[in-house]
């Protein structure tokens, strides 16, 4: 091919590309606002939990972030509106001092002066150099639009973004879920994704092996959950390790965050446990946690072709049919639901509607590079966070792959969490 035609074509990829990220910040955006309707201005501003700060908080920090690296660091203006800069920087005020809130009418007009020169922008970035800041971007706006969501979902808010409740394309099936394992044949598997959307986290790509291990077909539902706290498991001190049984003793717990006694959700995945409660009930149940190798494994790994896939199903983007995400649903559906959506090895509900804790400390792969500042997942390699894996009801299309990694303390509960069991 001649240069002027090779470079025309790459020109016009540019511009292709430009377009789609417009369009994916468009939709992403749409969705955070959708959280915001017909939310008044307390509960706008309140701290519904100490761990997490109020969502008009995270909304401004949403604007801020944007701007920060977009505007100043990239396209080198001035910063908009530095009287924002303190309240919304993650460093600037601590976490309980973030209720005193501009309304969401001047969020939103902060929002959008951001976003107006943000596209201006995006005209002539140098997007060769820049795609990864962009697409971490609206995985940084989508995260926190996912926070909301939790915080919300603490303040007793119902959000469902669909037409129709539930969602019509979820099919449920009358076999129950078993607490049936599938098997994972010794071998070697690649772990971790290097394409652009890749967080630092993800990266390298790298090969691990593991030996022969079951895995739970399912999530543990509430069902299965029930003969757990029927059998006295919040009691019962040899279930809990040290720390668990000592953090079960200073918060007096019996059940878990988002509980309830109704039977109709006994197929659904157990949500709102802490680390702790999750290795209680694997310990009842004979079993224990998966490392996240292992769920990385049974979840992306296709053994005849020897392949990774970025989702369990194969590489279609996820939609409503293949698994609850993004607040379509704005609930855990059964975990059987979607048949189609089953991974190589026959795993199901892997990615959508509840975060899987899993058995690892959150840590950075061999060869690990901080991106875009170390503040992103690198101060969080201290031995205090544990690994959860696979998105809930309220994640995006953006953090939904089966390389994606999340991390909290182990107490932590509020955050749409479950998770499955394995064996050796
Ligand atoms: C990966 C969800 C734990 O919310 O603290 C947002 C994501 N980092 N802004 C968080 C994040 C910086 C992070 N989690
Ligand atoms: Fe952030």
């Amino acid at each position: 091919m001649n240069n002027f035609i090779s470079e025309c074509l790459s020109l016009s990829n540019l511009d292709d590309r430009r377009q789609e990220i417009k369009q994916e910040m468009e939709l992403c955006r749409s969705t955070t606002l959708k959280l915001f309707q017909g939310i008044d201005y307390e509960t706008f501003c309140c701290q519904a939990h100490p761990d997490f700060s109020p969502v008009g908080w995270h909304l401004g920090h949403i604007a801020f972030i944007e701007s920060l690296w977009l505007l100043e660091k990239f396209a080198q203006l001035p910063p908009l509106f530095p009287q924002y800069r303190r309240l919304f920087a993650a460093d600037g005020l601590p976490k309980k001092q973030r209720g005193n809130l501009p309304t969401l009418e001047e969020t939103k007009h902060y929002l959008d002066t951001v976003r107006k020169q943000v596209f201006q922008y995006l005209e002539t970035a140098d997007l060769e150099q820049q795609e990864r800041l962009w697409r971490w971007l609206i995985q940084h706006e989508s995260q926190h639009t996912e926070t909301i969501t939790f915080v919300l979902q603490l303040q007793g808010i119902k959000i469902n973004l669909a037409e129709r409740s539930p969602s019509p394309q979820v099919i449920i099936p009358n076999t129950p879920p078993t607490d049936e394992m599938v098997q994972i044949p010794a071998g070697k598997f690649e772990m971790g994704n290097d394409s652009i959307e890749a967080l630092d986290n993800e990266r390298l790509v790298h090969r691990v092996y593991l030996d022969t291990y079951c895995i739970d077909r399912y999530p543990v539902t509430c069902g299965q959950y029930r003969t757990f706290i029927e059998a006295g498991g919040y009691h019962n001190q040899n279930l809990w390790s040290d720390s668990g049984w000592e953090w079960l003793q200073k918060n007096s717990l019996n059940q878990p965050r988002y509980w309830t006694s109704d039977r109709n959700l006994d197929y659904h995945p157990v949500c709102g446990v802490s680390w702790y409660e999750a290795e209680a009930y694997a310990q009842f149940a004979g079993k224990r946690l998966p490392t996240e190798a292992e769920w990385e494994k049974a979840v992306s790994w296709d053994a005849t072709l020897g392949c990774r896939r970025t989702y369990p199903w194969g590489e279609a983007t996820p939609d409503d049919s293949l698994c609850n995400h993004n607040n379509i649903v704005g609930q855990t559906t059964p975990v059987n639901a979607y048949q189609t959506a089953q991974s190589f090895y026959g795993l199901y509900d892997t990615l959508g509607n509840v975060w899987e804790w899993t058995s690892s400390w959150f840590d950075g792969y061999a060869g690990f590079i901080s991106y875009p500042y170390i503040g992103y997942s690198q101060v969080y390699f201290d031995g205090q966070h544990r690994v959860l894996r696979g998105g809930s009801w309220a994640t995006s299309p953006w953090g939904l792959r089966a390389s994606f990694r999340n991390w909290y303390h182990p107490h932590v509960r509020e955050i749409l969490a479950g998770f499955r069991c394995a064996s050796s």
